[in-house]
C-alpha cells in the first residue's frame, strides 16, 4: 500500500502525510539526489517516503550495509555534501560503521540515519536494540561528529538541516540520526496556532571561517625569512575554486607542492611545480626534501600519522622545521603539533587569501622547487623488472607498464578508486591525478586504510556522476583497483552495479595473499607464514556471475586490449591480472625482503629488533593499509 502523491499548491512536490515522509522530504531540500542503504522494518514509513518523492531522490539498494556507508562517503567526497546512508538498528548500523569511521578520518561529509526500536521498547535491549551513542561517541573520538535521536515528528526538519550543517562545518564529517519506529509513523499534524503543516528547512550550506589578516601577514614575513619552503595540500573541503586558489598562490610565490596521503588530487600531478605524495609509499627523496625544509605550510590535512611518516618526518609534538598549519576545524590546531604559526579557516577562504599574498619578484628558492619536481619525476620512473628474479615461465607482469597504459587511456577526468593494500601503491605511485583544480574530483580512496572501499566507492561514483549531483551529469569514466583480499571485503556491490546500470571497471591485483601483511610478517616473523595465504575462487566467473564482463590476464601485454575494450563497452568489466608473490610492493620484492632475513636473522627475544629494523624495506615499501 502506498500513499496516493499529493501535490501543493505552490510546487510540484507531493505533500508529506507521515513523519517518515517529511524525513525525505527534507532530503530533498538538502539537494540530496541519492540515498544509499540496505532497507530494515524499522524504517518503512521512510521507504515510503522514497516512494513519494521518487522523483526526486532515489534510494539504491545495497547488499551489505558497508558497502552502503562506503558509497554514502564516495558520494560526500565526490560532491561535497553529505552522502546520505539508511540502516536498521544494531545489525544494521554495526556493519554501517566501517563507512561512518572512514568519513570520521577522511573528514567527508555523510549522514548516517538508524532505524530504531519503538520508543515504548526503548531500555529493554529489544529486539537489535543498542545505543548509539556510545557506539559512535562522542566528535573527536574517531566515529561521528554528533548522534542525535529525533523523538518529536515535528522537529524533523530542524535535526536533518542540523545534520547538514554540522556534516559540511569546520572539519567535514559524519553525523548520526537515530530514528525509532513509532515516531516515523506519527502523521503529521497541523502546528497548533499557525495550522500549518511541519516543512523542511531550506538547504544549508558550509560556512566558512575566515584567516585573520594578521596571520596571513606573519606567514608572509616567514615565507620572506625561508630557503627551502614546502607545502603539503590535503584533507577535506576542496572545492575546484578553492583548488585553483591555492594553485595561483604556488605559482606565485613558486612553492613546491605535495599532497598529503590520499588526498592525491589536491594538486595538479601535472603540474610542474608538484613534489609527489606525502604518504605510505613515500618517494625516500621526498621524504628527505620534506625533512631538510625550514618551512612547512600544511593546508588543509590533519597531519595524520601516513602523512608525516608516523610523526616523524615532522616530528610531534614540535616539528624541527618551522610549521604553519592552515585547518578548518580550531580542534585540530596545535591539536598534535604547536605550529609556529596556526591558521583556523576553511580551504576556500584560506586558499582566496593566501592568492592575494604579495610575492616578492625574487625568491631563492626556484632550484629548490625544479628539483622537488625533478624527484617526483624520477621516481615515476619504471622499476627495472630484469633487477627482479624472473622465476616463472610466463615472466612478471610489469604493473609499471599496466599503470601507463592506464595513464594513456584513461579520460583526465576519470574517477580512480581504491581500497587497501599494497595493490594500491602501484597507481599512488605511477599514476598522474589529475588535480581539482581541472573541476573535478578524481581519487576515491580511504585515508583511514579501509579494506573494501574501492568496489563500492567506484559504483557510488558512476551512479553519481549519471546525475545533477555532478557537474556535468555525464559519467565519467570509473576505474577500480583492487586486491583479491580487498574486493571480497565488498565485491557483492556489482550486484548493485549492475542493478542501476553503474558501469566500472575493475582491476583486480591476484597475488593470493594478504599481501601487505605477508611483506611485514616476512620482516618481522621471516618465513613463519600464517593466516596471510588466500585460496581464491574465480574472480572473472565471479564477476561474470553479477552481470559484469570477466576476464583474467596472465601478462601485462594483454592489458592495454582488456582496456580498450572495457572503455568501449556498456558494461562493466572486471580484469583479473594474476600477479607474482614477488611483486609485493613497488620498491623491493618478495626476495629482496627474504635475502635481508637471511643476512641478518632477529633475535628471538625481539623479533623487532634495532638490526633487523634497520633491514625494513625503505620508506613506503608498501601500505600498511
Ligand atoms: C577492513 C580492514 N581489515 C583489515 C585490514 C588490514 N590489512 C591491510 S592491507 C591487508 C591485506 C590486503 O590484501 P589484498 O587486498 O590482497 O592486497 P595485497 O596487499 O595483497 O596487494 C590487510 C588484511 C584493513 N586495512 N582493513
Ligand atoms: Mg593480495
Amino acid at each position: 500500500m502506498h500513499n496516493s502523491p499529493m501535490t501543493s499548491e505552490h510546487n510540484e512536490i507531493p505533500v508529506p502525510r507521515l513523519a517518515g515522509h517529511l524525513l525525505v522530504q527534507c532530503l530533498v531540500e538538502q539537494g540530496v539526489t541519492h540515498a544509499f542503504g540496505v532497507p530494515g522494518e524499522s524504517y518503512l514509513a521512510v521507504l515510503d517516503g522514497f516512494y513519494l518523492y521518487r522523483d526526486q531522490i532515489q534510494f539504491i539498494v545495497n547488499r551489505q550495509e558497508g558497502g552502503a556507508a562506503f558509497m554514502a562517503e564516495a558520494h560526500g567526497k565526490l560532491t561535497g555534501r553529505p552522502g546520505v546512508c539508511f540502516v536498521t538498528r544494531g545489525p544494521g548500523a554495526t556493519n554501517a560503521s566501517i563507512g561512518v569511521h572512514t568519513a570520521f578520518q577522511d573528514s567527508t561529509p555523510m549522514v548516517l540515519l538508524v532505524g530504531d526500536v519503538a520508543s515504548d521498547q526503548r531500555d529493554r535491549e529489544a529486539f537489535q536494540e543498542m545505543d548509539y551513542r556510545v557506539m559512535f561517541g562522542a566528535s573527536a573520538q574517531g566515529m561521528a561528529k554528533r548522534v542525535e535521536r529525533i523523538d518529536d515528528a515535528a522537529r524533523i526538519p530542524e535535526y536533518v538541516a542540523r545534520a547538514f550543517a554540522t556534516a559540511m562545518n569546520g572539519r567535514p564529517g559524519p553525523v548520526v540520526l537515530v530514528l525509532p519506529e513509532d515516531m516515523l509513523i506519527q502523521a503529521l499534524k497541523p502546528h497548533p496556532v499557525t495550522g500549518a503543516l511541519p516543512t523542511p528547512l531550506s538547504r544549508v550550506e558550509p560556512s566558512d571561517a575566515w584567516s585573520n589578516p594578521d596571520a596571513l601577514r606573519t606567514l608572509r614575513t616567514m615565507l620572506m625569512q625561508a630557503q627551502r619552503p614546502f607545502v603539503i595540500a590535503g584533507g577535506g573541503g576542496w572545492t575546484p575554486t578553492a583548488a585553483q586558489a591555492l594553485q595561483r598562490f604556488a605559482e606565485t610565490w613558486l612553492l613546491p607542492v605535495g599532497n598529503a596521503f590520499r588526498f592525491q588530487d589536491t594538486f595538479d600531478n601535472h603540474h610542474p611545480q608538484y613534489a609527489g605524495d606525502v604518504g605510505i609509499g613515500i618517494n625516500p627523496e621526498l621524504a628527505k626534501r620534506i625533512a631538510r625544509s625550514d618551512l612547512v605550510i600544511a593546508i588543509g590535512p590533519r597531519l595524520g600519522e601516513m602523512t608525516t611518516g608516523g610523526y616523524t618526518l615532522l616530528q610531534a609534538p614540535r616539528s624541527a622545521q618551522t610549521l604553519v598549519h592552515i585547518h578548518a576545524s580550531a580542534d585540530e590546531l596545535n591539536r598534535v603539533y604547536q605550529a609556529d604559526l596556526a591558521i583556523h579557516a576553511s580551504m576556500r577562504s584560506a586558499a582566496l587569501s593566501l592568492e592575494e599574498l604579495d610575492a616578492p619578484g625574487y625568491v631563492p628558492w626556484e632550484t629548490w622547487t625544479q628539483e622537488c619536481n625533478a624527484d617526483y619525476q624520477s621516481n615515476l620512473k619504471a622499476i627495472s623488472i630484469a633487477d627482479l628474479p624472473a622465476d616463472t615461465e610466463r615472466g612478471l607482469v610489469d604493473m609499471h607498464s599496466v599503470i601507463s597504459t592506464l595513464q594513456r587511456h584513461l579520460p583526465i577526468d576519470a574517477v580512480l578508486t581504491n581500497g587497501a593494500g599494497n595493490f594500491a601503491s602501484w597507481l599512488h605511485r605511477f599514476y598522474r591525478y589529475s588535480g581539482l583544480a581541472k573541476g573535478k574530483k578524481t581519487q576515491l580512496a580511504p585515508t583511514n586504510g579501509a579494506m573494501g572501499y574501492g568496489v563500492p566507492a567506484g559504483v557510488a561514483a558512476a551512479i553519481t556522476s549519471k546525475s545533477s549531483a555532478d557537474a556535468t551529469g555525464q559519467g565519467r569514466v570509473v576505474f577500480t583497483i583492487a586486491g583479491d583480499g580487498d574486493f571480497l571485503m565488498n565485491g557483492q556491490e556489482l550486484a548493485t552495479a549492475v542493478q542501476y546500470g553503474a558501469k566500472t571497471i575493475v582491476l583486480l591485483l591476484n597475488n593470493g595473499m594478504y599481501g601487505t601483511i605477508r611483506m611485514h610478517q616476512e620482516r618481522e616473523y621471516p618465513g613463519r607464514v600464517a593466516g596471510t595465504t588466500l585460496q581464491n575462487p574465480d574472480f572473472a566467473g565471479l564477476a561474470r556471475a553479477y552481470g559484469y564482463v570477466g576476464v583474467r590476464i596472465e601478462r601485462s601485454a594483454d592489458f592495454e586490449s582488456e582496456l580498450v575494450a572495457a572503455l568501449a563497452r556498456a558494461e562493466g568489466t572486471l580484469i583479473e591480472v594474476i600477479l607474482e608473490p614477488e611483486l609485493i610492493s613497488t620498491r623491493v620484492s618478495l626476495s629482496e625482503i627474504l635475502i635481508s632475513n637471511e643476512l641478518q636473522p632477529p633475535s628471538e627475544s625481539s623479533p623487532a629488533s634495532a638490526a633487523h629494523t634497520a633491514l625494513r624495506p625503505p620508506a613506503g615499501a608498501g601500505a600498511a593499509s
